[in-house]
């Protein structure tokens, strides 16, 4: 069975620059990834202390592991971006219920390193991610169009690493809300402009993000590293890295130690 998009749903996100829902996991599927995943954060001492660990848990963590390789979530995403695809990075936007946090209109490609911008993020919802639950928001077709520069606030209500906001006046009538089920999903091109707003319902509104490159893509600002979700890599740009053989091994633990702060120096440089 093959779970390619339809020609409608490409031509979709080609003008739109974001397609958005589709379906990855039934109910009681997702409910257990939910469950993996909270399992993981009391192991590493709560939701607080769970931050430092959970970018690239799909290197720790095999049930991570099989969410990013799922041909569920890959097959669309060939669709987009063809036959070769590298998984990047995956990470995680959680709003905590009643949490006034809030992401900020801003695209991707301006931190990323990653050039062509052959890149596509998919934004699984783990709960419920409705109006109230603050879903994100996209302005349809700016992936079309200019780069933009950004300012950095580091506003505290912010959950962007620099709180960077585009520098572009969006006019919000414009802009159209994505909200999603769990076990649904939405992808964005890595040049749409993109915020959501706070979380004002009563459960946690939590968003695993997997950030999908073709292998021709290069990382332009160091050293990386990514796996091969589908087809071939014939260019060698990125470091390959292998399924976890255990949950937390010591190999593991060192792999994703790597690989983490490689990330860290390329988004934060
Ligand atoms: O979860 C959000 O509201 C924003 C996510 C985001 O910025 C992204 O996935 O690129």
């Amino acid at each position: 069975m093959t779970f390619q998009l339809s020609e409608k749903q490409l031509e979709d996100y080609q003008k739109d620059g974001y397609l958005s829902p589709l379906t990855a996991y039934d109910q009681s599927e997702t409910k257990k990834l939910r469950q993996e995943f909270e399992e993981f954060e009391k192991r590493f001492g709560g939701i607080e202390k769970a931050v430092a660990f959970r970018a690239d848990l799909h290197l720790l963590q095999r049930w991570a592991w099989d969410v990013v390789t799922n041909p569920r979530i890959v097959d669309p995403i060939t669709s987009v971006l063809g036959p070769n695809v590298l998984l990047w990075s995956t990470n995680w936007f959680i709003k905590e219920s009643r949490d006034s946090k809030i992401v900020s209109f801003h695209q991707d490609a301006n931190y990323w390193g990653l050039e062509p911008h052959d890149v596509a993020t998919v934004w699984l919802a783990l709960s419920d991610a409705h109006e109230e639950s603050g879903p994100m928001s996209f302005v349809p077709g700016s992936h079309l169009g200019e780069l933009y520069t950004h300012t950095n606030t580091f506003a505290e209500n912010n959950l962007l690493s620099r709180g960077q906001e585009v520098n572009r006046t969006i006019d919000e009538t414009t802009c159209r809300s994505a909200p999603l089920d769990s076990g649904q999903m939405s992808i964005h091109h890595i040049r749409t402009i993109h915020g959501s707003g706070p979380n004002l319902s009563e459960d946690r509104r939590i968003g695993m993000v997997l950030r999908y490159c073709a292998t021709h893509v290069r990382q332009t600002k160091g050293e990386d590293t990514a796996i091969l979700v589908s087809g071939t890599d014939d260019f060698g740009h990125f470091q390959l890295l292998e399924k976890p053989d255990q949950d937390f091994g010591e190999k593991e633990t060192a792999a994703h130690k790597d690989a983490v702060a490689k990330l860290g120096h390329i988004i934060m440089s």
